[in-house]
């Protein structure tokens, strides 16, 4: 890690995290293992799981989704790129723009901050029209800020789709959806 990477402050910040094949819930579960042993990273707060409608491509296998709140000293980008290592050790491929994937993991909000770098957006700029990010968000932190003056749970109650979300129970040890 270098200087120009991490700040002297920890900065909130929530990530996304989605999986649509295979061990749907184990790759959730070891993606947030290897984000909470990171250097710069510690974890706040978990969602429950969410099985979720696919959106953008609805020809695909249901999703398995949840958010986590971490502290980071790590900046934006390295926050992201740390993200995509763990993608690529789980195994995932960038192929299809939308398409099935076995794990995704998305910088939602980072602080206040409004970023728009190359390959990131901060507030990810669709999180008030997607229910599979909103219902976990509200759960950990109803009053994240998700753009346009929102909140997270003022966005949920108005979003249309909120009600095709479903929690799913706590893991049992062996136990696999
Ligand atoms: O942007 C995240 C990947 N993704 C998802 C997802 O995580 N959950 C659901 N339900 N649909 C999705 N479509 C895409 S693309």
């Amino acid at each position: 890690m270098t200087a120009a990477s991490m700040r002297k402050t920890p900065v909130r910040a929530v990530l996304g995290l989605g999986s649509n094949i295979g061990d749907k819930r184990g790759f959730l579960a070891e993606a947030i293992r290897q984000i909470a042993e990171s250097d710069g990273i510690t974890l706040v707060a978990r969602s429950a799981d969410y099985r979720t409608a696919p959106w953008g491509l609805t020809d695909q296998d249901w999703f398995v989704n949840a958010c986590i709140l971490v502290e980071t000293t790590l900046e934006p980008s390295a926050l992201l790129a740390r993200g995509l290592e763990i993608e690529r050790g789980l195994g995932r491929v960038r192929d299809i723009r939308w398409g099935p994937r076995k794990i995704d993991i998305d910088v939602l909000i980072y602080g206040g901050e409004e970023i728009a770098q190359e390959g990131l957006s901060v507030p990810h700029p669709r999180i008030a029209e997607r229910a599979f990010v909103l219902v976990p968000l509200a759960e950990i932190w109803p009053d994240a800020p998700v753009g346009g003056g929102l909140t997270a749970s003022q966005a949920l109650a108005e979003c249309p789709d909120a009600d095709t979300i479903e929690r799913l129970d706590d893991l049992q040890p062996g136990h696999h959806v």
